[in-house]
């Protein structure tokens, strides 16, 4: 027994599934789940001293690389002063003013601890603002774990098979209309029957937990149009796509304003953050300025605060994100070539640091039944080769990868290297 397997067996003994999120488990690709001790750059190390090219980057977050001495230098110094005072301090609102420079839809932001957090306050203001009760989600989407949005939910409850969790009360859930993602035509005839019943619809503008689909062209200038049209809020989820896919987002991509965004994971630079933000005059509603009640005993902490802007200065540095997406645009294009080579059916999306791959012959992932129709099985036994190899990569094929400023051609060889391996045990029907 090695030593993660010895630390799985005594934390099933006192955490469900021992683990604190469901998807870190192992359970879509079997076997136990490895207990890292250390990161360091594009690299993780097990409790048995092993050495993994990290893919995860702690589900989007580590961007810059693991333990990235500018960002823990900064943490030390501010944890000198202590840790949080339950008050206003000077730095959240420096880290406000920097995010509402990048992201220009945002002119009022609102710190919180978790991407959860920060999508069930902006669903509550949606409704709040608007007085009405619906939500639209899209099929696959993932927007944490609150009850309105736990309803054909991607990421973790897709990898076990419940995108539907117990728990949600039904008066909940039919609230939440989850239509087909890259589907305009349903969004319009949808809205065309209830608009006048929609608070807001909320989209990963590249949706990352259905492995990674990005928008076809036409789909986010339709949510733009009907939310314009019948006076809902289009709120933007970018708490996978913020600081990630491009330093403004996805917004700043595609050239789509949302009404409110949702933003997480980089902003807190492998800190517990999230935040929530939008037009002015929706974002008065906010308590203590309005009616729509959201509070949160650490938001803003000065620890975390100091991590997420810390991160944020460094993302910003010229080229930062054109070399993480030609990086990653190659490495996928590497991985195609690979597979094309072994006939395994392979097809691969990516949009600056993030991507995804589907053993499929489908020329191009568009949408969440396309998804569900890959080779699952093609996927864990390529996920067990790869890991095997040294290249850890998310356990489950309804995830997206990362690729940090950390990683380069030394790690992309042994990537591909182990990938060479994978395809080849495919091929050979391993
Ligand atoms: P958190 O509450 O996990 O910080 O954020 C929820 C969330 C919201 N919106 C989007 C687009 C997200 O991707 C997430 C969380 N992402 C998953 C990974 N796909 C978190 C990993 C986990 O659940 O352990």
């Amino acid at each position: 027994m090695n030593q993660s397997e010895a630390l799985f067996a005594e934390a099933q003994k006192v955490m469900p599934g021992g683990v604190n999120s469901p998807v870190r488990a192992f359970q879509r690709v079997g076997g136990n789940p490895i207990f890292f001790k250390k990161g360091k750059g594009a690299y993780l190390y097990d409790e048995d001293d092993r050495e993994f090219v990290d893919y995860v980057g702690s589900w989007g977050p580590m961007i810059l690389g693991h333990a990235h001495p500018q960002v823990i230098s900064s943490i030390k110094a501010a944890a000198d002063n202590g840790l949080s005072f339950g008050a206003p301090t000077a730095i959240e609102t420096e880290l406000a003013k920097k995010i509402c420079s990048i992201m220009p839809s945002i002119e009022m932001i609102r710190m919180v601890n978790s991407g959860t957090e920060a999508t069930m306050s902006a669903i509550r203001i949606a409704r709040g603002f608007t007085g009405r009760d619906k939500i639209v989600k899209f099929e696959g989407c993932y927007h944490g774990h609150s009850d309105s949005l736990l309803v054909k939910a991607g990421s973790g409850a897709l990898t076990l098979g419940e995108p539907d969790s117990l728990g949600v009360p039904s008066s909940f859930a039919e609230k939440t209309l989850t239509l087909e993602y890259n589907n305009p035509d349903q969004v319009r005839e949808v809205f065309s029957q209830a608009g006048d019943e929609i608070a807001g619809i909320i989209v990963e503008p590249v949706a990352g937990n259905m492995s990674c689909i990005p928008p076809e062209k036409g789909f986010l200038e339709c949510l733009r149009e009907v939310c314009d049209e019948y006076g809902a809020l289009l709120i933007f989820d970018e708490v996978m796509t913020g600081f990630r896919v491009a330093l403004g987002g996805a917004q700043s991509l595609y050239g789509i304003q949302p009404d409110l965004t949702t933003l997480g994971k980089v902003m807190g630079g492998g800190m517990p953050v999230g935040a929530f933000g939008g037009r002015r005059d929706i974002m008065h509603s906010v308590a203590p300025l309005g009616a729509v009640y959201q509070a949160g005993t650490l938001s803003g902490n000065p620890i975390a605060m100091t991590a997420g802007l810390e991160t944020l200065k460094l993302i910003e540095a010229p080229g930062f994100f054109e070399t993480i997406s030609e990086n990653t645009q190659s490495l996928m294009a590497s991985l195609q070539s690979l597979a094309d080579s072994a006939g395994i059916p392979f097809t691969t999306n990516q949009v600056g640091g993030m991507f995804g791959f589907f053993f499929s012959d489908t020329d191009r992932m568009t949408n969440f039944s396309q998804v569900m129709s890959s080779d699952t099985g093609a996927f864990v036994t390529f996920f067990n080769t790869m890991l095997e190899q040294g290249i850890s990569l998310a356990p489950s094929p309804f995830e997206s990868g990362f690729v940090s400023a950390a990683h380069g051609q030394t790690e992309f060889s042994k990537t591909e290297a182990a990938a060479k391996s994978a395809f080849e045990a495919l091929q050979q029907g391993v």
